[in-house]
């Protein structure tokens, strides 16, 4: 096979929230998979990912936590490196989109494009927000989907059927700022205008020709990828703006541009190209070379940002006119969880960090058990039931107990001194012919992205070993016939060699571990699959354990987990305007205790309470006359406002207000410390 260059990137996850199973499964562990092995067989590969640090994702999580974009992005670019590292993702950057050098990057190319015409800038009506003072783009505007009907879909992109949105579209259309219908108003964007391009892309995703020159082989692109594509193609492409008017984000390098940024799905794909500068910038390479000539770009990705890798970004590329075109988009559909959809929102997902706090030493485990159930072509499920079942009945009893056995015996017989082979019986020769197979078998599945399959034949290995020493049974045999027992171990060793290389792209760690048994340095893939690669004589460790079993508990731990920290979805109220701390602090919040209660004559919602406020006894005058009975709640402690100015109300001066608690079905609560403090306590 000849040596190819390869651009490998894995999508920009938004640096808004960390990273559960599903973007691991989908993206990062095909992509980091693929990667190994590319570099295994000596490719030149540039292996690119990084934080999407702009877009409504970022402003509307800062809003959520009440902090800066800044602060966001740099909390959650922390925490998305840190577990990549953890995970063992081979990146060869993990960069971020609020760098200089992208900022430098992305205003030259929309420059070059704005330069050269290839961008139509339009006045058009845009939903606004009255009370924020805001346009509503892409996430900060929400409604129902038109073409599915799922009520909370996205002014780009509804989530459930993966369509591409544009605001105009949504019926119902709700700010996320306010939660107000939004008014319309008039803006200028500058646009690209997709419909000029749908005949050569066409052409180019259908053929994988380019003015009639094969670009790439089309029949490799999976199913759902061209199907998507070509939906939207024949559907009419439509002028896609390609600026904001937010105040984060790359500010449009133009005149008249002011409180326009670039639009996120043009800023965060060239995020790619910015990422491999500064890699090749701190490598000494040259980062053109990973961008132009005759080297493969390879964008992995979860489906919902197809038309983004297959349409939008390869139009501004060929547009920019320096770059080439992916060579393929091997987009994953969804993984699913115990039954039901990851949700963020519901907190229906295992996080990534999370499990790898709880279990930083079963890292192949779970690179193990998510490649096996790799959503590539429909969606999947991942169950913690499942994941037991593949490290127990998989990882340990195939393959820890195939190389356990394999070396024991080897230990105990020749002092860990390899034998040599004897003479072959047909079963030996079959065994052989098999090993000698196998890497092919892997190697063609992986370079048509059959990562999954790739990972079952590799074990399909471990399989035959086990098989092969549980017929043969060398444990007996070693009394009646020790030659014969040479050979079975020799040739339980050198598949074990084997797998020690052919297992590295998919658990690295249990691969080194195998290496370091058999006292093999380097992954040399080009012996995956002799018979002589492990020369007899050489002497091998005695092994140790390779994967523990999960037990019951485990599972059941993890599956309470789940259950006990969902959340429901919920139709919260938005969050109010931000108050200044200092007018916050003005408020005079403290523990009352209820001393008397009675019903406000001819009113039957209120009661008149009277309050030790630690500071004096007050009356105050509660509307909750429909939720407690006077008797029931003498005694109570609860949260008193102390300094609203006195109000009469049904002729009874009231000097305060209790707090009160209120869910959606209208039930209130006292708000009641849980200690039991002194009446005067005073809250902040
Ligand atoms: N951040 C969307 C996402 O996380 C986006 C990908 C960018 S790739 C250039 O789904
Ligand atoms: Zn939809």
């Amino acid at each position: 096979m000849e040596k190819q260059k390869y651009t490998i990137t894995a999508a920009l996850p938004y640096a808004n929230g960390p990273l559960h199973l599903g973007h691991v499964a989908g993206v990062y562990l095909p992509a980091d998979v693929f990667v190994r092995f590319l570099r295994h067989k000596g490719h030149d590969v540039a292996f690119i990912s990084g934080s999407d640090e702009h877009g409504a994702a970022i402003t509307l999580r800062a809003k959520k936590e009440a902090i800066t974009p800044q602060e966001i992005v740099d909390k959650y670019h922390s925490i998305l490196a840190d577990s990549f590292k953890k995970f063992d993702i081979s990146f060869d950057i993990f960069h971020r989109t609020t760098t200089d050098i992208h900022k430098e990057t992305a205003q030259d190319f929309f420059k070059k494009l704005n330069d050269n015409d290839k961008f139509t800038q339009q006045r058009s009506e845009q939903y606004f927000d009255e009370e924020y003072q805001q346009f509503l783009a892409d996430r900060y505007i929400t409604g129902e989907c038109p073409k599915c009907g799922y009520a909370e879909a996205y002014g780009d992109q509804c989530e459930k059927c993966g369509s591409a949105l544009s605001p105009n579209e949504l019926i119902n259309p709700v700010s996320k700022l306010s939660g107000k219908s939004p008014v319309m108003k008039e803006t200028s964007h500058w646009f690209l205008p997709m419909e000029r391009h749908e005949q050569w892309l066409k052409e180019w995703i259908q053929e994988g020709t380019l003015d009639g020159v094969q670009q790439h082989d089309a029949s490799q692109w999976r199913k759902q990828v061209l199907g998507q594509c070509m939906s939207w193609i024949d559907g009419g492409l439509k002028p896609r703006a390609m600026t904001r008017d937010l105040d984060w984000g790359i500010p449009v390098p133009v005149e008249g541009a002011d409180g326009k940024v670039l639009y996120v799905w043009l800023d965060a794909p060239i995020g790619y190209i910015s990422a491999t500068k500064q890699w090749a910038q701190d490598n000494n390479k040259n980062w053109k070379d990973y961008w132009t000539g005759d080297r493969k770009l390879v964008h992995f990705i979860g489906k919902d940002n197809i038309v983004f890798h297959a349409i939008i970004f390869p139009i501004l590329l060929k547009e920019h006119g320096e770059f080439i075109l992916p060579d393929n988009v091997p987009a994953s559909e969804f993984l699913n969880l115990e039954g039901d959809k990851f949700s963020t929102s519901r907190n229906w997902a295992v996080w990534l960090h999370e499990y790898l706090e709880r279990y930083p030493d079963k890292v192949d485990e779970l690179k193990y058990t998510l490649t096996a159930i790799a959503p590539e072509s429909r969606d999947s499920e991942f169950t913690w039931n499942e994941f037991q079942s593949r490290v127990n009945n998989e990882l340990a009893d195939v393959l820890g107990n195939f190389v356990n056995r394999a070396l024991v015996l080897n230990d105990k017989y020749y002092d860990g001194e390899v034998p040599a082979r004897q003479e072959l019986t047909d079963h030996d020769q079959e065994i052989i012919k098999q090993l000698a197979e196998t890497p092919q078998l892997v190697e063609e599945l992986l370079y048509k992205y059959k990562i999954r399959e790739a990972q079952g034949v590799v074990m399909g290995l471990a399989r035959l070993g086990n098989k092969y020493l549980a017929e043969t049974e060398p444990w007996k045999l070693v009394k009646t016939d020790p030659e014969r027992v040479k050979t079975i171990l020799n040739i339980a060793i050198q598949i074990t060699g084997s797998l020690s290389i052919l297992l590295d792209p998919f658990i690295p760690g249990t691969a080194k571990k195998l290496r370091d048994f058999l006292n093999v340095e380097t992954v040399d893939w080009s012996k995956a699959g002799h018979i002589d690669f492990i020369p007899s004589g050489v002497k091998a460790n005695k092994p140790t354990i390779l994967f523990q079993k999960i037990d019951d508990a485990f599972v059941e731990n993890e599956q309470a987990l789940l259950q006990a920290t969902k959340t429901e979805e919920m139709t919260a109220e938005p969050e109010k305007e931000a108050v200044q701390f200092e007018e916050f602090m003005k408020m005079d919040l403290r523990v009352g205790q209820i001393l008397e209660a009675k019903k406000v004559e001819k009113a039957d919602k209120l009661l008149e309470l009277k309050i030790d406020t630690g500071l004096d006894q007050r009356t105050i005058v509660s509307g909750i006359a429909q939720h407690y009975s006077p008797e029931d709640i003498v005694g109570t402690k609860v949260t008193v406002l102390m300094n609203l100015p006195p109000r009469k109300i049904r002729g009874v001066v009231s000097q305060g207000m209790i707090l009160m608690a209120e869910d959606q079905e209208g039930v209130l609560s006292f708000m009641v410390p849980d200690k039991d403090l002194r009446a005067g306590s005073e809250i902040r």
